[in-house]
């Protein structure tokens, strides 16, 4: 082993170099115990209790390092609004949206004005009708099941089904940049007093079994679209319990969150709060990494 990095010329030098900590690495990975590179050090000069600290504090912080760097899965790409300078209003195809709040971690902006209270009544027409108890998608099958965790009633539309949903899907697209294409139909949920959706994630549990057969159509869900198509009397927020904030649900307006990988630590935990008084309409839209067809 050379010891050449590890020289040191009086006490005072004994501090650790960016060129030291990068030898203290070397010495690591290829296979040196950390007895061995002491012994190198304390050959080269150093004082073995400042060898020591200094051993622990660079190989601590390297294998802390290297720990987050295997355990998260890579970033990837998500819809953004382009927010720059900080506008109060950003135009959207068709529409100008107000921004009434953006938090950088986890990425969530709520969006005022997103549809008129025209769209909203309409949507909640042609939704009304094909209404069914809402199931969640088992990702240990891939299929879909009816869960407690989510009491409410939905159904999904086909992406561009009408002209409405046309329009508020080029909409969409344009206020978070990210094209038609890789987005899911809508799906509008209506929740009745006491029903709720409890936290989840919307991104696909890469380690539960049936994640790979739906991730073969678009790739990950990358960010969500949550519309408000009424006015809660009481209650129904949309909640993010990683950082205790709540969206109140008014008619027109959106939420709109981003996870870059399928992971917590992307702190996108979210629910959809007792409904207390009144009922509640929402439309969801799901974004994914590629072309969803
Ligand atoms: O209705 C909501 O507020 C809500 C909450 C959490 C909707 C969703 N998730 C969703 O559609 O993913
Ligand atoms: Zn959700």
């Amino acid at each position: 082993m050379s010891t050449q990095t590890a020289s040191t010329d009086s006490a005072s030098a004994q501090t650790a170099s960016p060129e030291l900590r990068q030898w203290i690495v070397e010495q690591a990975e290829a296979g040196h115990s950390p007895d061995t590179v002491l012994k190198a050090m304390t050959d080269a000069g150093w004082q073995e209790p400042v060898a020591i600290s200094t051993l622990e504090e660079v190989l601590t912080r390297h294998l802390a390092r290297r720990r987050e760097r295997d355990v998260l899965p890579p970033p990837t790409p998500v819809p953004e609004p382009d927010l720059a300078g900080s506008p109060s209003r950003v135009w959207a195809h068709d529409r100008e949206v107000q921004v009434l709040l953006s938090l950088r971690e986890p990425r969530v902006v709520v969006f005022g004005g997103f549809m008129t209270h025209e769209e909203c009544d309409q949507l909640v027409a042609q939704a009304r009708p094909r209404l069914a108890r809402s199931e969640t998608v088992d990702t240990a099958t891939g299929g879909s099941e009816v869960n407690e965790a989510r009491t409410s009633h939905g159904m999904f539309f086909q992406r561009g089904e009408s002209e409405l949903l046309k329009r508020i899907e080029a909409r969409i697209a344009a206020l978070v940049n990210w094209p038609v294409e890789n987005g899911e139909g809508v799906q509008v949920l209506n929740y009745r007093p006491g029903a709720e959706y409890k936290a989840h994630y919307d991104y696909f549990d890469p380690a539960q079994p049936g994640s790979a057969t739906i991730l073969k159509r678009g790739g990950q869900r990358v960010g969500t679209l949550v519309m408000y198509l009424n006015t809660v009397e009481r209650g129904g927020g949309t909640t993010f319990p990683d950082v205790q904030l709540e969206v109140a649900p008014v008619k027109g307006n959106a939420v709109f969150f981003s996870y870059d990988r399928a992971h917590p630590s992307t702190r996108t935990l979210h629910g959809g709060a007792p409904v207390l008084a009144g009922e509640k309409w929402v439309a969801t839209k799901w974004m994914r990494e590629r072309r969803f067809d």
